[in-house]
């Protein structure tokens, strides 16, 4: 594949991450972000720009053989700061490809977009079973995200891949985490069987590590080619030593969406 991959949100956590390790991989990056990188690395080009700035993303698209878009406010806040960041920003990412004639686009979705869903007691949940149920402002610019990508995958015959993210941090710090967390190294592996899958069409996949409590189907994700490396349950000890064991019947852990569910995640509590 020519060109490099343009990456939205590049100077941010996943970012970060997958600045680190998509090189490894044989993908050659564009790197974009609102603030300037403090760390540009060998052979990364480096594009200063604001996501929402659609003539900005077009210049910063040309040439790219695919985008990966991760730019965005990353928790719930206002709405007016929300739809213009994560539904605008989302907007712009697509048409910048559209028009430059991207084929292909991996949407940083997350599981808040279907955050007020039951957690499967027992069993797995796949993503077809878990239709847009926002649990924030912050979700419904992501169920908006996962509806751009449908359209642009539907009307222009583009590929698009919508990453609904678990809780990716260098290690779980919350026994939720012990069943979301998504590992760096996973974040890198997710992300190239998103951009190598042959010809995935509109997909919707969810993004969580080989975690022993996982309640989350990876079969749609291991279809596109990603082979989880971690399992958060070796950090299980410390963590229920730490905060307890998880009360199922608490709305944390009986709720995909966890503590973004809870009346402290009013978006009125955000400025
Ligand atoms: C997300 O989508 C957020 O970006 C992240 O900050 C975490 O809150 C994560 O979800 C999670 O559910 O743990």
């Amino acid at each position: 594949m020519s060109g490099p991959v343009l990456l939205t949100g590049a100077g941010g956590r996943i970012g970060t991450v997958l600045r680190g390790g998509l090189p490894e991989r044989g993908w050659a990056l564009r790197s974009l972000d609102v603030a300037p990188l403090t760390d540009v690395r060998p052979g990364e080009e480096e594009v200063v720009a604001d996501v929402t700035d659609l003539a900005a993303v077009l210049d910063a698209v040309a040439g790219a053989s695919a985008v990966v878009h991760l730019a965005g406010v990353s928790g719930e806040s206002t709405w007016p700061v929300i739809s213009h960041a994560n539904i605008e920003g989302t907007y712009c990412a697509l048409e910048a490809a559209r028009r430059a004639g991207v084929e292909r686009v991996v949407l940083a979705s997350s599981n808040h977009a279907t955050g007020y869903t039951p957690r499967p007691d027992g069993g797995l949940l796949r993503e077809v079973d878990a239709p847009p149920r926002p649990d924030t402002y912050y979700g419904v610019s992501k169920v908006a995200m996962e509806a751009l990508g449908s359209l642009y995958a539907d009307r222009y015959g583009m590929d698009v891949v919508c990453l609904r993210i678990g809780s990716a941090f260098p290690e779980p710090t919350t026994v939720r985490m012990l069943a979301t967390w998504l590992s760096p190294g996973d974040q890198v592996g997710l992300v190239d069987a998103a951009l190598r899958a042959p010809s995935p069409g509109f997909a919707v996949v969810w993004g969580v590590s080989a975690n022993t409590r996982n309640w989350w189907d990876l079969t749609a994700a291991r279809a596109l080619g990603y082979e989880p490396a971690d399992d958060a349950e070796v950090f299980a000890e410390a963590l229920v030593e730490a905060h307890g064991a998880p009360d199922p019947a608490d709305p944390v852990h009986r709720l995909v969406g966890g503590q973004y569910t809870l009346p402290e995640f009013d978006a009125e509590h955000f400025s």
